[in-house]
């Protein structure tokens, strides 16, 4: 089941036209009570599906653009036409983020980083403690939706929080790892206690995924 999961990330970032919605790679109640099954199934069949559905939908008249991966077009879109540019930011940078956010999850209460990545988190933020309670904050400041991503800048880890659907590959930069802060990701659970999602998230993170990438891509 973990390796499927991970190349199902992997095939998502280099698909091309006409991009498919990857399997969510585990039942809907498997990360319960973190995160309820109701919110699972919208949040994969619902939105996740829209967000290709609409790439897809935008990129159907410019066949010039369908030989590029979602990682290309994802890169370049500042570049992109002005007809599609707005499509592919929003629902581009939505299949990448969800395809990677569903991989990232795995039932593991109290679970911890460990290995080289547990070394560069103590190195670069103090503590694995102090480095959650960063993560949170910046999750908790990102006004109005988005995502707040861990990546690695000149050796360095960072936390970047971005808006909309917004992703580092827009900037040529892989994120190791990244939480979903669309209130579609915990409302039905916590209401509007975001603050409250983002502590009990850390129950649900699969840690074997975040050092795989982190051992590809962020060294
Ligand atoms: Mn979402």
């Amino acid at each position: 089941m973990e390796s499927q999961t991970a190349t199902t990330n992997q095939e998502a970032t280099s698909q091309t036209y006409p991009f498919s919605l990857p399997p969510l790679g585990y039942d809907f109640d498997a990360l319960a009570p973190f995160i309820d099954a109701e919110t699972m199934e919208l949040h994969h069949d619902k939105h996740h599906q829209a967000y290709v559905d609409n790439l897809n939908k935008a990129l159907a008249d410019h066949p010039d653009l369908h030989g590029n991966t979602l990682e290309e077009l994802l890169a370049k879109v500042d570049s992109l036409p002005d007809a599609v540019k707005t499509a592919v930011r929003n629902n581009g940078g939505g299949h990448a983020n969800h395809s990677m956010f569903w991989t990232l999850m795995k039932k593991n209460e109290n679970g911890a980083p460990s290995g080289s990545l547990a070394e560069a988190i103590a190195r670069d933020f103090g503590s694995f403690e102090a480095f959650k309670e960063k993560f949170n904050e910046a999750g908790v400041k990102q006004f109005g939706s988005g995502w707040v991503f861990l990546i690695a800048a000149g050796g360095k880890l960072e936390i970047k929080s971005m808006p909309n659907q917004d992703t580092p590959l827009m900037q040529g930069v892989e994120p190791i790892m990244g939480n979903d802060v669309w209130e579609h990701a915990y409302y039905v659970s916590y209401r509007n206690r975001r603050p409250e999602y983002l502590k009990q998230w850390w129950n649900v993170v699969n840690w074997d995924e975040v050092q795989r990438r982190y051992e590809s891509i962020g060294k």
